[in-house]
């Protein structure tokens, strides 16, 4: 088999997404503490996994790392040209998962960076989550076979909600669904598009289908350091089985620790960029707080 997300070998099939034995206990374990209460027979914390995991984000654009504001690529700020090296920044601060985001492809529907998310996986010693510009099937066996852990769909669970759930189907734990919401309503394409579908809603229609996790970013907040919007993202968590991953605007700890206190309302994970690169954020100690909850 091609793909490398986790499903599929040891444990009942699970193996490693891309490097063997790197990592791999710790992300299984950590998802399997994701399940929620309403999961027979796996709640959560039976394992004692109930970290917030923490993804640091590299937004890529033009080849660079950046930082957008609500998801404007005409309010770009550049912290780097060299996503790879980024990457192992992240790393050697303790970091074990990245979220990169592929902003060109977000609006091209295709991959635009593939040479800088290909540099990252090959040097990132962790687990990289990667979205923008994933459409169809073909793009994610693509990812998967590069070492990519999980992939993220947006605009593809909107518009091919089949797409996905095939998927979900075919590579458990490797499908995250990105919700991303403007004023509630989902967005599109680079956030360039607002559908007329409810976060919730849309949420909803993969509730069985297996995705490992919903990826919330509320775009008003995104970049802005306004710090998260802590209510919607568990309100969402709430209201779903699937674990969510809040995204938009984290400010510094005081979000991290928050969040990290709703893991038993199913928070996964927390994405943080622009507060990491301003220096707002230590990565180290956001690592530390998440684990301490
Ligand atoms: O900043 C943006 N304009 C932006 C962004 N960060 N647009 C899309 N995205 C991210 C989503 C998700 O992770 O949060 O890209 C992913 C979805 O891409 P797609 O191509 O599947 O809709």
């Amino acid at each position: 088999m091609g793909w490398r997300c986790w499903k599929g070998s040891s444990n009942g099939g699970r193996d490693p997404p891309h490097r063997p034995g790197e990592g791999r206990g710790r992300y299984v374990n950590v998802l399997m503490g994701c399940l929620k209460p309403s999961v027979p027979g796996l709640r959560r914390g039976d394992e004692g996994g109930m970290s917030l995991i923490v993804f640091p984000a590299i937004d890529l654009k033009g080849g660079q790392v950046v930082r957008l504001a609500e998801g404007d690529m005409d309010r770009a700020t550049v912290y780097g040209d060299d996503p790879a090296a980024q990457a192992m920044l992240f790393a050697d601060q303790g970091a074990e998962f990245l979220h990169v985001v592929d902003l060109d492809g977000a609006f091209a529907g295709d991959s635009v960076n593939g040479e800088a998310v290909a540099a990252i996986v090959e040097r990132f010693p962790g687990h990289v989550q990667l979205g923008g510009g994933i459409r169809n099937r073909e793009a994610i066996e693509r990812w998967f076979d590069l070492g990519v852990s999980r992939v993220v769909i947006g605009t593809a669970a909107l518009e091919n909600p089949e797409l996905v759930r095939d998927a979900a189907r075919d590579f458990p734990g490797g499908i995250v669904v990105a919700v991303d919401a403007r004023e509630g309503m989902v967005a599109t394409r680079g956030w360039a598009d607002v559908s007329t579908v409810e976060v919730i809603d849309l949420a909803r229609r993969f509730e069985d289908a297996g995705v490992a996790a919903l990826l919330f970013t509320d775009v008003g907040r995104d970049g802005l350091l306004k710090g998260c919007n802590i209510d919607a993202t568990v309100d969402l968590a709430r209201a779903v089985r699937i674990p969510v991953i809040a995204s938009g605007g984290v400010k510094g700890l005081a979000d991290i620790h928050v969040l990290a206190l709703h893991t038993r309302d199913g928070i996964e994970g927390v994405i943080t960029g622009r507060a990491l690169y301003d220096g707002r954020l230590d990565l180290a100690a956001a690592l530390s707080v998440a684990r301490a909850a």
